[in-house]
């Protein structure tokens, strides 16, 4: 079993050579501007604005309170935060202590938790009270229960300061801004931080039947930071609203967050992408920037027609995680006054934008080129050849910040990658003569539901456990708002009504948007020649039913 697969020696010479990997850790940027530009404001959340010193000050002081007791560089740490200043506090903290998180995301609930925190046996544990797992003890008690190495659980809004995240960061002396040597007392000096070691685990979409980690380096995920923020052109200047959950990979890395304190700007947090919401935050802070999934952008774009101000100050508007229809793509410079720019990215690593000066209809119709020149991008078909210019294949990927396998799935990453290591993406994309690329559809068992990943075995298999399911496939099908909705077609032994259904997967704590928007029964699957349930033909054969209205269960 590996934790971590390291890239070959010779391409990891190759990356530090051409200065991609530097020798320094994750927190370099935030360290930096903390250094040049103390006083600089690089969060607002709610009422609050905090500088950079500030920033490095608490989660300076976090670093320490947490070794001072008793946590070591090396452990691991379960985290779910909501889209709060605190979420870059604690992560900052841990990346400084060494500490390896893994970040959850709000929507996650019971079973992703325990999955995650039977892989990592996380020694800390970070949540929220305002979760609804964690509004008291009994789900903590359990996590400890499967992580017999779990020592200590902080919580965002704890009555108690001896549990309470906001005391625990709390910077000594914070007035005078001289905490360097002040935070925490008696703990030493903060670790030195190997960059080739890994700063965390990211969330894989997944298309297995646990959810899967991805480890992400210090210098490989600082370079894909670094370069984003250039292609960007992000600068002190930049103001850009957090409105997707802040864990996520495209809103933490592309450049997202991380880019934003690498250039030295402002994070803005908002709670949800919701229209009304994010336009009055965008209008009080002066937002510049922003990063949307498909699905909020048509929010935007809907209030805007029905009457809302578009939003003056806005200068770019990204769009990536699930396909953006062309002619949705075209009306946002025209309604929203700003640019558009297309990501397509991946947790597990490779990220393409359109450049911020390509010509409007590459912008419209492709979702841009890799980040890096030492991306190495192949398009296959089925038999392994390579696809001609225009042509759809499946896209193999391997490079300066893609990973090489994930945290202990030997099995997964023995189907994940070939010989020479490259990651198969189980996207299908075309590639044209300039390397753009376009996606056009998918080979993984994967459903993108608004951005939202679900992995149809994970949920095929929980619905196997109801004794009654006989057999169950979870396909997507389409949906005027999140682009894909899924619907779990089952074959049953005796009908059953679709919300004891959903009722079966809320007990076994799911998170809510990987619940079936929709149930279809069947007398028998679709089977293909090797008599695997043919998705493709279910997918027909259950279409004509989604156009109708569908009785709410
Ligand atoms: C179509 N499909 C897309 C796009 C991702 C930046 C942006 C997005 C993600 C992300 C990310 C798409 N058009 N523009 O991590 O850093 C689908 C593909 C891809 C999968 C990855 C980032 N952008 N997708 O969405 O790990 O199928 O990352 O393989 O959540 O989303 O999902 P995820």
């Amino acid at each position: 079993m590996t934790d971590f697969t390291p890239w070959p020696d010779d391409l990891a010479q190759r990356y530090r050579q051409k200065g991609y990997w530097l020798d320094a850790p994750l927190t370099r940027g935030l360290e930096t501007q903390a250094r040049a530009r103390p006083e600089a404001c690089a969060i607002r959340c709610g009422a609050r604005a905090i500088s950079y010193g500030a920033l490095d000050r608490m989660a300076t002081a976090l670093a320490r309170r947490l070794l001072a007791r008793g946590l070591r560089p090396g452990d691991t740490a379960l985290v779910q935060l909501p889209n709060r200043a605190e979420f870059f506090v604690t992560f900052l903290a841990l990346l400084k202590a060494g500490i390896t998180p893994v970040n959850a995301l709000f929507s996650h609930r019971a079973l992703e938790l325990r999955s995650y925190a039977e892989q990592l046996r996380p020694r800390l544990l970070i949540a929220a009270r305002s979760h609804p797992l964690f509004h008291d003890d009994r789900f903590a008690a359990e996590l400890r229960a499967r992580s017999d190495r779990l020592a200590l659980c902080l919580y965002l809004d704890d009555p108690d300061p001896a549990q309470d995240l906001a005391a625990w960061a709390a910077p000594d002396g914070a007035e005078d801004g001289g905490a360097e040597d002040g935070g925490a007392e008696d703990a030493g000096p903060l670790p030195r931080i190997d960059p080739g070691a890994v700063a965390f685990f990211q969330l894989s979409g997944g298309s297995t039947g646990t959810p899967k980690l991805i480890p992400r380096t210090h210098a490989d995920y600082d370079y894909s930071i670094r370069a984003s923020a250039e292609i960007c052109a992000l600068t002190p200047d930049t103001v850009f609203l957090c409105a997707l959950p802040a864990p996520h990979n495209y809103v933490l890395s592309s450049p997202g967050a991380l880019g934003v304190f690498h250039a030295g700007g402002t994070v803005v947090m908002a709670p949800t992408p919701e229209p009304q919401l994010c336009f009055e935050l965008i209008a009080r802070h002066r937002v510049t920037m922003v990063a949307l999934v498909p699905s909020a952008v048509g929010l935007w774009l809907e209030a805007v027609r029905g009457g809302l101000a578009a939003p003056e100050s806005l200068a770019l508007l990204q769009v990536g995680g699930a396909s953006f229809a062309e002619a949705l793509a075209r009306q946002v410079p025209e309604l929203l006054g700003c640019a558009l720019q297309q990501v397509f990215g991946m947790a597990e690593g490779l990220v393409n934008y359109t450049r911020l000066d390509d010509p409007p209809e590459r912008i419209f119709t492709t979702q841009g080129r890799p980040i890096s020149p030492d991306d190495e991008i192949r398009v296959r078909d089925a038999t392994g050849r390579d696809c001609a210019p225009g042509e759809t294949g499946q896209l193999w990927v391997r490079g300066p910040y893609t990973f090489r396998g994930y945290f202990r799935s030997p099995a997964q990453n023995a189907a994940a990658f070939d010989a020479e290591g490259f990651y198969h993406s189980g996207d299908l994309v075309q590639r044209d003569a300039a390397g753009y690329l376009r996606v056009v559809g998918r080979v993984k068992d994967q459903i993108n539901r608004g951005g939202e990943k679900i992995a149809a075995e994970e949920i095929e298999a929980l619905l196997l456990r109801h004794p009654e399911v006989m057999q169950a496939a979870l396909v997507s099908e389409p949906d005027p708002r999140l682009g894909e909705r899924s619907c779990a077609c089952l074959v049953l032994r005796q009908p059953l009504r679709p919300v004891v259904l959903r009722r079966h997967l809320i007990a076994a704590g799911v998170a809510d948007y990987k619940l079936p928007d929709r149930f279809a029964f069947l007398d028998a699957m679709p089977l293909t020649p090797v008599g695997k349930i043919d998705k493709r033909a279910l997918r027909a054969a259950i279409l004509p039913a989604a156009d109708a209205p569908q009785p709410t269960p």
